[in-house]
């Protein structure tokens, strides 16, 4: 099933994510609706918190459209290590559609998770994967790409979220 995305400013959106107690049936499902909501976004990546679930969860998918899909659920994440150089990719959210902008971060990570069988796993990522991991597993504890950026543009773009969410509410806050 797809799931309404959260937008910016939704403070849910900055709500720190508990861990999964227990990777059963009904966690399987959660995860199986976020690669649906990301798929038809379309995005490389969602986390839990992004359809209001503030769990410890989130998905990946790098292939690119003409690939076969490579969906990764990864659950409790923790950096265990990350590289010393740095890297720069143009970072997007689906919690912001429509903007853009450079993010540095680690180029490599190693991080320790739970697949959704709940099997211990570890993964060394680099390049977009990596980046990818980091946004998510920020999202995980309420940070967004654009607190990586300076305060003029993030100023910049949450003003034109907060005016865009007064001008056009989304259909759940005009039920409230
Ligand atoms: O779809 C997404 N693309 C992306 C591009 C560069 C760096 C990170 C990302 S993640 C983003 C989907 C999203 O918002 N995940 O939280
Ligand atoms: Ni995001």
């Amino acid at each position: 099933m797809i799931r309404p995305l959260v937008i910016l400013p939704d403070p849910v959106l900055r709500q720190v994510s508990k861990p999964v107690e227990r990777v059963d049936d009904a966690l399987r499902l959660l995860a199986d609706d976020m690669l649906e909501t990301m798929y038809d976004a379309p995005g490389i990546g969602l986390a839990a918190i992004q359809i209001g679930v503030p769990l410890r969860l989130l998905v990946i998918d790098l292939a690119k459209d003409d690939q076969p899909k490579a969906p990764h659920v990864v659950i409790n994440p923790q950096i265990v290590a990350h590289g010393d150089e740095p890297s720069v990719y143009e970072e997007g959210c689906l919690s912001i559609p429509d903007y853009y902008a450079e993010v540095e971060r680690p180029a490599t990570v190693t991080v320790a998770y739970l697949d959704r069988d709940g099997k211990e796993r570890t993964l060394q990522a680099d390049g977009l994967m990596a980046t990818c991991l980091q946004h998510e597993i920020d999202h995980l504890n309420g940070v967004l790409f654009i607190d990586h950026i300076s305060k003029l543009k993030r100023d910049m773009v949450v003003r034109k979220f907060r005016k865009l969410a007064r001008d056009k509410p989304a259909p759940s806050r005009l039920a409230v």
